[in-house]
């Protein structure tokens, strides 16, 4: 019957710059959503575990040179080696918590001056979260926190390009939350919104989209 309203886990993601506290926040909000009785997971991209996520890594710790293009393939193709695996969560009712996604690839890639559009092109079609919540710190404060700069793109004035570039791509279903705060009270604020997208995918009142909707 396709007017019965369908169960499904949530998706949501979170966003921003290098050293934001993405991770962190993936951590203590997977616990606690645990701890609350939800089916939740975790995923982060890229996967450095698959073979595209090794030349990935490779290319982001600089020992490999890659074209520009080339690795913004590579970033999009390590999405879709997941889809299958995150389709089968999500309509099973497990909510997955994802550390970075599509956005990531547009605001990286399209700051060192590609066309908007051809940057979106890869992951169109890709699935679209319920929930994306940004963390934003002035590229100032990033700068401080330990292990900066170890990596490709981590410098101030790059960061500042693709903090501007996030911002073309925000929409109704983000939740902008400043993140030079203690990491408690960014967790006390981003959990509840969490916790209402998974009650209304629960309740089977919001159907899965697709990027770039
Ligand atoms: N990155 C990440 C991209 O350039 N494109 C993408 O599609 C994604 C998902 O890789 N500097 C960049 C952003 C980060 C780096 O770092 C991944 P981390 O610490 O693994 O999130």
């Amino acid at each position: 019957n396709s007017n019965e309203k369908m169960s499904r886990g949530a998706l949501i993601v979170l966003e921003g710059l290098d050293k934001s506290g993405k991770t962190t926040q993936i951590k203590s909000c997977l616990e606690i959503l645990r701890a609350d009785g939800f089916d939740v997971c975790q995923l982060s991209f890229p996967d450095r575990t698959t073979s595209t996520g090794q030349l990935i890594s490779s290319f982001l710790r600089e020992q490999t040179m890659l074209d520009d293009r080339a690795v913004h393939l590579l970033f999009s193709a390590n999405r879709w080696e997941k889809w299958k695996e995150m389709n089968d969560w999500l309509s099973n009712g497990t909510s997955i918590l994802v550390d970075r996604y599509a956005y990531s690839g547009v605001a990286y890639t399209a700051s060192k001056g590609y066309d908007l559009d051809w940057c979106l092109g890869p992951d169109k079609g890709f699935i679209a979260p319920d929930l994306v919540v940004y963390l934003s710190a002035p590229s100032t404060v990033l700068q401080g926190r330990s292990g900066y700069g170890e990596e490709r793109y981590e410098n101030k004035a790059f960061q500042s390009r693709v903090s501007e570039t996030f911002g073309k791509l925000k929409t109704k279903k983000w939740l902008t939350v400043q993140s030079d705060r203690p990491i408690e009270e960014i967790t006390h604020d981003i959990i509840t919104p969490m916790r209402n997208i998974i009650r209304s995918c629960q309740s089977g009142s919001l159907k899965l989209g697709t990027l770039w909707k």
